[in-house]
């Protein structure tokens, strides 16, 4: 076997059927310069030209209620529309479908100052709650649903008050009829779930590993992509976020606390990235090949300022990374995972 750490090579992504090129030597030179870290403005505890904020107005004149605990409303730009009349256009390669759907936000908390990193487990946890609820009551509906947070003005995030996003539509995605056709695939000829072997794999060999408590491990997988991309899975076979027991969802809350803190600590800044949560469509009948999870993938490469653009060779051929995934875990494994704020 080549030496990982010396060698360009390829992994695959047996999730989605993909092919990654890695290239650890570039990354063998020492690190130059200075790790910055992200000095951040302080922001106020309520802002009142945040239009997220309890109490304050919204786009086309709503007003948010004085809310207390997480809080969710219809997203006044929804990308999705209950009421799309249904078409389909299928002429030559001319083809389009109308869809349906609906798009919601969630405030996690009315203190805009604060992070999902930054809230007490108690806090984190009703979060869990509301995305559990939501994806019950948008499933019964909707072929798809997707629960998501863009954090950091580097992943286009539009309002620094912590918040998330809930879009849900008629029609599977790309992504996720990527991941159902390979589970699938999986299931047919080893009859488990293939997340589920992976996730034992992974336990015996140890070395990505990032942390984990009696019901949840968080790794960076094998085939990752972004710098310090990681894998949150449940260790017993769960295929939606809707059958999560509670004591899952409160082991829940102190695992994203504890990998949220990392997260921050890496370059002591407040952590930019993209998560979202991934199970078993709803109405889907082979469910069983399914194993629920969350992917958090954060752009930052180097220090709070130099991220890792997915540009030239990664848009026209395969995504490329310089970082071994083993790298990568065992700088999340050694850090603390107390937040260098609460310190
Ligand atoms: P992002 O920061 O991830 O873009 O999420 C904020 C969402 O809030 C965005 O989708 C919505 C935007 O459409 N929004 C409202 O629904 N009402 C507003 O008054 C402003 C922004
Ligand atoms: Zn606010």
């Amino acid at each position: 076997m080549i030496n990982f750490n010396e060698h360009p090579h390829r992994r695959y992504n047996f999730l989605t059927d993909e092919w990654v090129l890695v290239s650890p030597h570039r990354n063998l030179r020492p690190w130059q310069g200075k790790m910055e870290t992200g000095a951040q403005a302080q922001r106020p505890g309520y802002d009142p030209a945040c239009y997220l904020c309890p109490g304050n107005k919204r786009a086309h004149d709503q007003i948010n209620p004085r809310y207390s605990g997480p809080f969710v409303f219809t997203n006044d730009f929804s990308a999705l529309l209950p009421d799309t009349p249904a078409s389909a256009v299928d002429e030559g390669l001319i083809r389009y479908k109308g869809c349906r759907g609906t798009c919601r936000v969630i405030c996690y908390t009315p203190q805009h100052d604060k992070t999902l990193a930054m809230l007490p487990a108690e806090e984190i946890l009703q979060v869990i709650e509301v995305w559990c609820r939501q994806w019950s009551e948008l499933s019964a509906e909707y072929a798809w649903v997707q629960i998501f947070e863009n954090k950091g003005e580097m992943m286009g995030c539009s309002n620094p008050h912590p918040h998330g996003q809930i879009w849900a539509g008629d029609f599977i995605p790309n992504e996720l009829f990527a991941e159902t056709a390979s589970q699938m695939k999986y299931y047919r000829t080893h009859g488990a779930p293939l997340l589920l072997d992976y996730l034992q794999q992974e336990l015996r060999l140890g070395v990505r590993v990032i942390l984990e408590n009696a019901d949840w491990v968080a790794v960076t997988p094998f085939w990752a992509v972004w710098p310090y991309e990681s894998l949150v899975l449940p260790k017993r076979p769960v295929t939606r976020l809707d059958l999560l027991s509670g004591e899952e969802k409160s082991s829940l809350a102190d695992l994203l606390k504890n990998l949220l803190a990392k997260y921050d600590n890496l370059f002591e800044t407040s952590f930019p990235y993209t998560m979202g949560w991934h199970g078993a469509p709803a109405g889907e009948e082979n469910s069983c090949c399914w194993q629920m999870h969350a992917h958090f993938y954060p752009p930052l490469l180097r220090s709070a300022s130099i991220k890792k653009f997915m540009v030239g060779y990664e848009m026209l051929a395969e995504p490329q990374r310089d970082l071994t995934a083993e790298y990568a875990a065992e700088r999340l494994r050694t850090l603390s995972s107390v937040h260098y704020l609460d310190r």
